[in-house]
């Protein structure tokens, strides 16, 4: 599949999806939103793939965020509706069985800090910045940002991002939880690829119910939360790979999963 405003490289059961608009730094407009729909929807359902990538084309940007000069005229009802593919699109990624990782190679602005953090986790490339600049345009956040920014760096660091506009770098970042590791540009893909492999050298399932696990967890009280897991804990008991993990821990011997 080829698409006008993505990039998609497969190898070794690792998926990287770049945002290939790089003279407009990634920004996010209505055709590469429907695009990322099309390209995520493709990605989930296909067999040879176990974990995503996602990034940005060029040295500059990961996403500078939603597209300014789309968005300039629109209705309010259009705004609506640009707003909800954004959503729908993020949390498709979201909740996507799969592990997805950003590789943030630059500015994640808006929208593009709105798409990493739908993302599983974040890793950063050391001249990577981050921030919510939507209240210096008069709007704000529309992609969920209020909602995931708060959850991942807390109420008081997220309010004090929201409100300033302020841009911060990839360490203050890292300080602040929003992305795990900083790296120098060069080895950026490196390193997260190294980590998509120690990734898939683990039980597929075992790690797709951890993520729907600690997803659907953060969505309720700790109580549920924990019935969540003991039943995935126990669907764990109905594959091939926790009797060959197991198997493969009695015997001495490196596992040979089967993701079944
Ligand atoms: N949209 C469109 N074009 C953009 C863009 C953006 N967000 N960011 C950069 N570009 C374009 C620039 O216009 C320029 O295009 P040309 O002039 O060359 O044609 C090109 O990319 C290079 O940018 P610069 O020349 O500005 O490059 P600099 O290195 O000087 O500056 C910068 C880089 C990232 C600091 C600067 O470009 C910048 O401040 N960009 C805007 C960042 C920003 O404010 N991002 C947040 C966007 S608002 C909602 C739905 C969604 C959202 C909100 C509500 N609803 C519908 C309710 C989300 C909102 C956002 O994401």
């Amino acid at each position: 599949m080829t698409y006008e405003n993505l990039l998609l490289e497969t190898e070794d059961r690792i998926a990287t999806l770049y945002i290939n608009r790089p003279k407009a730094l990634n920004a996010l407009n209505q055709d590469t939103l429907l695009e990322l729909k099309e390209a995520i929807g493709a990605i989930a359902q296909d067999d040879s793939i176990d974990v995503l990538i996602i990034t940005g084309a060029g040295d500059k940007a990961f996403v500078a965020g939603a597209d300014i000069a789309y968005m300039q005229n629109l209705s309010a009802m259009e705004a609506r509706s640009f707003a909800a593919l954004g959503q729908q699109v993020f949390m498709m990624i979201e909740t996507m069985e799969k592990p997805v990782i950003a590789a943030v190679n630059g500015f994640a602005l808006g929208g593009g800090c709105e798409l990493a953090m739908c993302c599983d986790f974040r890793v950063a490339s050391s001249n990577a910045k981050f921030g919510q600049p939507e209240v210096g345009l008069g709007i704000i956040p529309g992609f969920g940002g209020t909602q995931r920014l708060t959850r991942l760096i807390g109420a008081g660091m997220a309010k004090q991002l929201l409100y300033t506009a302020d841009v911060i770098g990839a360490d203050e970042a890292c300080r602040v939880g929003l992305v795990n590791s900083v790296q120098a540009p060069e080895e950026l893909m490196g390193v997260v690829k190294a980590t998509a492999k120690r990734i898939l050298a683990k039980g597929q399932v075992a790690v797709r119910l951890c993520k729907a696990a600690a997803n659907e967890g953060l969505q309720t009280d700790i109580n549920r939360g924990m019935t969540i897991e003991a039943d995935a804990f126990g669907l764990c008991f109905a594959t091939a790979d926790q009797r060959e993990g197991m198997s493969a821990f009695i015997e001495k011997r490196k596992s040979n999963f089967t993701g079944r």
